[in-house]
């Protein structure tokens, strides 16, 4: 592996990796109830960051309870203007300090620096001022009511649109700052509190956030920060006063956390897993389509629930175009986040890892061919070559799983109905990407397939304003747009007898 000089931490950044890190339950920064704490690894160079204070049901038990004072106390009297002034100053503040929390992100996620502050950092500074301007306009409505026995005009009627209450939010580890702030605002608008449970893989971003809400002058217990493992997962999703968990992860445990939720049916809204469907038709415009192709799959290094990872390419460009993509993935730069020149970084743990080795693996052996890639990247760290996969058939693994890592397979199809056929054969209905020139065909495809996305010669064309959410076991609900407002409130009728 060639030597990469990175530059060094931002003195915010040493400072807050200089000490372990606690909990926020009730605004207090504090050690879990078992003492035990974790510790968090740079991705790049399998080094130690920090330690982190290790969660377990007790510490939810105490963050649901400051979470449950706050909502009851000081939050539900406040103004829904005043919210709006809070949360707005989240967003200023990210604003501020992005190249802090960019750096931060880097280190602990292995994401390229240079994106974590543009993107991640940049993109939640917009998401909380969105929300910001949601908190003065969740509305209800006025409804004449027509029922046949009642007397003409002797009733008022109208809806309310109310908060849920306590909120347990479950965050993953590919876009950590980004998703506790795409869960967070909205819920915060919306006027509950919450109770958060980053991923274990990268708890470090969100800690640093939980000192902004104190600083903007957010009421103590409305964001309670515990760190922990799956464990402080399933007693957030399972407690009996939690009104709803939000959760972002994997299909199999958004499955057990609905099972967990069953006691006091709180609402649920999951993001899940995804193989989503990137179709290239042969009259598109092909340079555009090869490098969107390659950021379809590549982007944050693979780590991405929409990922384009089974690539249709029309059987008459197929070979040229498959080519012309593994050359491009070739070429990306591999090192270390912090390096602001990394292209591609890490994967986020040993675990991760293992498992794309592992899809890469069972690929080579089922008969697919490498068009580049297949291999470690380097001697230390988590990194893997970009590998594009040829000669694929629709059953195997590396073609129906999620692999969550830089990895894509590629196959040929005939015509408009042949590849909607065959991107809709999949559990999941995250995304899907459409190349053409041709808007009648751009329209129809984008009506066939089963995805809570589109995106039309481009790729990851995400919007603050845009709902997102999947499909099939894709998941439940929708996040962003004023949709997340709706995720986080409940309607209620009132009728008045005049
Ligand atoms: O996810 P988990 P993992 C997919 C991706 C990846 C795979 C495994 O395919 O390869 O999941 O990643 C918490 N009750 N995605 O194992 O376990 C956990 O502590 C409640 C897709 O890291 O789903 C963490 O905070 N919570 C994805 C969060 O769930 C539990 C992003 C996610 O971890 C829990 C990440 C339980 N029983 C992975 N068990 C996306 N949709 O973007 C764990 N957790």
């Amino acid at each position: 592996m060639t030597a990469v000089l990175t530059p060094a931490l931002l003195p915010a950044v040493a400072d807050f990796v200089s000490r372990d890190r606690q909990l926020l339950i009730g605004g207090a920064w504090v050690d879990a109830a078992s003492g035990e704490k974790f510790e968090t690894v740079d991705p790049a160079t399998g080094e130690v960051i920090t330690r982190v204070a290790k969660g377990t049901a007790e510490d939810i038990d105490r963050a649901v309870a400051a979470a449950r004072a706050a909502y009851e106390g000081p939050w539900s009297r406040m103004k829904p203007n005043e919210r709006e002034r809070l949360i707005w100053k989240v967003g200023d503040i990210l604003s501020e300090r992005a190249e802090i929390f960019g750096q931060l992100e880097a280190l602990d996620n292995g994401k390229s620096v240079a994106i974590a502050t543009a993107v991640d950092v940049g993109w939640s500074a917009d998401v909380w001022r969105y929300n910001a301007g949601l908190a003065t306009k969740i509305k209800g409505s006025s409804i004449t009511p027509s029922m046949p026995f009642a007397p003409d005009g002797q009733f008022h009627a109208y809806t309310r649109r109310e908060s849920l209450g306590v909120c347990g939010q479950i965050i993953p580890w590919n876009f950590p700052i980004l998703m506790a702030t795409w869960k967070l605002a909205p819920a915060l608008a919306a006027g509950n509190t919450v109770v958060l449970k980053p991923a274990e893989q990268t708890p470090l971003s969100a800690l640093l956030l939980g000192e902004v809400f104190e600083e903007a002058g957010f009421p103590p217990g409305v964001v309670n920060i515990v760190t922990g493992f799956g464990d402080a997962g399933a007693a957030l999703s399972a407690h009996m006063d939690v009104d709803k968990v939000a959760f972002t992860g994997s299909t199999e445990v958004g499955k057990k956390i609905v099972q967990a939720a069953t006691g006091n049916l709180k609402k649920v809204t999951l993001e899940l897993g995804g193989k989503s469907p990137n179709i290239v038709y042969a009259d598109a415009d092909l340079e555009a389509a090869v490098a969107g192709s390659v950021a379809a799959w590549m982007f944050n290094h693979g780590q991405c629930c929409v990922a384009g990872t089974r690539m249709f390419v029309q059987r008459e460009i197929f070979d040229d175009f498959t080519q012309a993509v593994a050359d491009a993935a070739a070429a990306a730069k591999i090192g270390p986040g912090l390096d602001p020149t990394t292209e591609l970084g890490p994967l986020v743990s040993q675990e991760q890892f293992d498992r794309v080795n592992g899809y890469i693996q069972q690929g080579l052996a089922s008969g697919a061919r490498a068009l580049t890639g297949g291999n470690r990247w380097g001697d230390r760290g988590y990194f893997i070559e970009p590998t594009v996969f040829v000669d694929v058939e629709p059953h195997y693994s590396i073609v129906e799983e999620e692999i969550f890592g830089p990895v894509v397979a590629a196959l040929p199809f005939d015509d408009e109905e042949d590849v909607a056929r065959a991107a809709n054969n999949s559990i999941y209905g995250l995304a899907a990407g459409i190349w053409t020139k041709d808007l009648s065909k751009a329209h129809r495809t984008a009506a066939a397939v089963q995805a809570g996305s589109v995106w039309v010669n481009q790729y990851n064309g995400f919007d603050t304003a845009l709902p997102f959410g999947g499909f099939k076991q894709s998941g439940w609900g929708r996040e962003l747009g004023d949709s997340a407002i709706d995720a986080y409130t409940q309607v209620k009728s009132v009728n008045i007898a005049l």
